[in-house]
């Protein structure tokens, strides 16, 4: 089922608990302009508001890529700093959309993986790559940096030395040198993405809902807490999901030896 949820350059699909989000701009390696800011974040605004979607798919159309990143084609000089300061003000942004999904999100990655596409795949929470899948952050051979948060993401994931390493020589490294460093949990053959994105996103969605997203806040908030700040967010949230339908209906299920239904309450 197709939906007119986002726009002709990402698409948006819903199949049973899974919202299936694409990046659609095959012609041009699924680059990022404007318009796929905008329809990606309001896809996942509209997945993250859907009671029935309980886990996302972020992928890119066509064989080549999941996305080579912003469009250059589109940069142009800003008249000010002010200006384009205001244009990257955190809590106005499409990133903030994406990266402050409160379900999880998983990015399966094939062919080029840049820039701007690689920070959306860090917005993810698990990344799956192709055997083809190539990752850089070539931002520092055009001028810029790494805006969409991949300063500060990617370290989180793979470490400082190796985030600098990818930041400071733009180089790009293939899926294996991916996976040996963190940044994706699997590679698969091009053939099998698609079906392991599917495999882990139906178990994921038989958990209980509130489970998942307390599960998501606890981890993503983790590093910029203490251990004693993050151990107390751990027990508030663990204490707010024994007060839960779902909680409850678990326990039930498994005394009356059968799979429980979760309504996420
Ligand atoms: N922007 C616009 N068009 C692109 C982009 C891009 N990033 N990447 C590829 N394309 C287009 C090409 O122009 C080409 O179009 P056309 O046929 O009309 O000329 C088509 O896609 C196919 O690409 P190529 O012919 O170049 O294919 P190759 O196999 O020869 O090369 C590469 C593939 C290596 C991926 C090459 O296209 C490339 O280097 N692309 C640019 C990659 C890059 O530098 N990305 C980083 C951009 S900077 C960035 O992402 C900053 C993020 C900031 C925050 C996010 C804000 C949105």
């Amino acid at each position: 089922m197709s939906e007119e949820i986002a726009n002709q350059v990402v698409l948006y699909e819903k199949h049973g608990a899974t919202a299936w989000i694409t990046l659609n701009r095959p012609e041009a390696l699924n680059a990022i302009n404007v318009e796929v800011c905008d329809g990606l974040a309001r896809a996942v605004r509209h997945a993250d508001a859907d009671p029935e979607v309980r886990v996302m798919v972020l992928r890119g159309a066509g064989a080549r890529a999941f996305s080579a990143g912003a469009d250059i084609k589109e940069f142009r000089p800003l008249e000010s700093a002010s200006q384009s300061r205001q244009s990257l003000v955190p809590g106005n942004r499409w990133i903030d959309a994406v990266g402050g999904a409160s379900k999880p999100m998983i990015a399966a990655i094939h062919g080029f993986c840049l820039g701007g596409g690689l920070e959306i795949a860090l917005m993810c929470d698990l990344r799956i790559a192709a055997e083809d899948a190539q990752f850089g952050l070539p931002e520092v051979s055009l001028g810029i940096i790494p805006g969409a948060g991949g300063t500060q993401r990617l370290w989180r994931v793979v470490g400082v030395g190796h985030a600098l390493r990818m930041i400071l020589t733009g180089e790009r490294i293939d899926a294996q040198e991916a996976h040996r460093i963190g940044l994706v949990t699997q590679v698969l053959p091009s053939g099998r993405l698609v079906e392991e994105a599917e495999r882990l996103a139906n178990v994921i969605a038989s958990h209980a809902p509130l489970a998942l997203a307390m599960a998501k806040e606890a981890v993503c908030k983790g590093p910029d807490l203490g251990l004693t700040d993050g151990l107390r967010l751990e027990a508030d949230l663990s204490a707010l999901l024994l007060t839960t339908h779902d909680y409850v209906e678990a326990a039930t299920a498994f005394a009356e030896k059968r799979r429980p239904v979760f309504r996420g309450r």
